[in-house]
């Protein structure tokens, strides 16, 4: 079993309150832009949450529409029986999870739901797979046909399916696609803790062909799987050092599941979420940064914190891939309640 006790360097770092030199709220912090240096990074997320909120929402109002989400709709299109052993997920054949593994989907019932997210106000459309890596053949065919197919409906196609060559990167932006999830997970000292199957650069080198091909990166993390402050520091690092960062940042709050080796994991402060939101929106002006998964464990007032701090998309759906999300009623509810609006369709649908 994979370790889910807390890295050995775990030492908190300075108590917010207690930053030896908390800045007034107009200072910017990180003044210079990237590349960021460690100090940098940990300057910032030792600071009192609410000027680093203050600053936060003044660089997301410079760079963003004020009062706009993104929806974007998750589909699982293979299902379960992966042979990674990513310690928090449902999907590696690893572990015994209540996730069955299925068959990969038809290319039509991918669009029945790619459509159905359309209706309910979805302008970005993400399908995962459970694979370490694609392999060439008809089930990376069928995912191109998929991906045309999405575009054909007027929405952002986003895919994540393990690793990819520079050639595969190639063949998805061919057929359209406009974003590639990877995530980084956590920082390079803790990733053998958390996945021994993959390297961390292994990680980059993908996230370097989907860049090389034109697609636009997704790439976050997850908090919440033991790691320390200093981890979550360097995650946040080494994106937004990324040249050039990310177009889109998910941060995830772990969704703990039996069986896996996180399953015991104890639920994070949300508070340590909308840090993590904040430092992101400062570090990567321009991305799209998502409150992903765990959002379900969260009340409306922490959810608001999050968009507040600069999250400007969440994954909108019963279901994340394997997992439930918060239901959409609720979501439309709390968009309507403070008056949020989402995105409308940037893409002419093709005919
Ligand atoms: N197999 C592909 C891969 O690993 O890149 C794509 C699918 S994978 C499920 C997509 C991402 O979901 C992972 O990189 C991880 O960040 C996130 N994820 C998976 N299980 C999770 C969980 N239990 N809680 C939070 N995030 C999770
Ligand atoms: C991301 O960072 N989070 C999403 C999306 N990218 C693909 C996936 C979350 C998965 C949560 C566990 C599950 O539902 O299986
Ligand atoms: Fe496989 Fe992706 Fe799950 Fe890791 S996160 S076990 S690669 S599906």
């Amino acid at each position: 079993m994979l370790a889910s006790a807390p890295a050995p360097h775990a030492a908190p770092l300075a108590p917010a309150a207690q930053a030896p030199h908390a800045l007034a709220s107009s200072e910017p912090s990180v003044a210079g832009g990237a590349p960021f240096t460690r100090e940098q990074v940990r300057a910032l997320y030792a600071r009192p949450l609410l000027p680093l909120l203050d600053e936060a929402r003044r660089v997301h109002v410079a760079n963003h529409p004020d009062n706009e989400v993104q929806l974007c709709t998750l589909l699982s299109v293979k299902t379960g029986g992966c042979s990674e052993d990513c310690s928090y997920c449902p999907q590696s054949s690893k572990y015994d999870t209540n996730v069955e593994p299925e068959k990969m989907l038809d290319v039509e019932k991918v669009l029945a739901s790619a459509r159905r997210a359309k209706e309910l106000g979805s302008t970005r459309f993400c399908m995962g797979a459970a694979w370490r890596e694609v392999k060439d053949g008809p089930a990376f065919e069928r995912v191109l046909d998929m991906v045309r197919g999405v575009k054909g409906l007027g929405l952002e196609a986003c895919v994540t399916l393990g690793m990819v060559d520079a050639n595969q990167a190639a063949r998805l932006r061919e057929a359209g696609l406009d974003a590639y999830n990877h995530n980084i997970d956590t920082s390079a000292e803790n990733y053998r803790s958390i996945v021994r199957t993959r390297t961390f650069d292994d990680r980059l080198r993908t996230l370097a062909n989907v860049r090389e091909a034109g697609i636009t990166v997704c790439s976050g993390g997850i908090i919440g799987m033991g790691e320390s402050d200093e981890d979550r520091c360097e995650m946040l690092r080494t994106l937004a050092n990324l040249t050039p960062p990310p177009e889109s940042v998910p941060i995830n709050a772990l969704v703990p599941v039996e069986g896996t080796p996180l399953a015991g994991r104890p639920p994070i402060d949300p508070f340590e979420l909308v840090r993590m939101i904040a430092i992101a929106r400062i570090l990567m002006p321009k991305a799209r940064v998502r409150l992903s998964a765990g959002r379900e464990g969260l009340t409306r007032e922490a959810q608001l914190l999050c968009l507040l701090a600069g999250a400007n998309s969440i994954f909108f759906g019963e279901k994340l891939l394997t997992t439930p999300n918060s239901t959409e009623s609720d979501d439309l509810a709390l968009l309507r309640d403070v008056g949020l609006g989402t995105l409308a369709p940037a893409v002419t649908p093709q005919t």
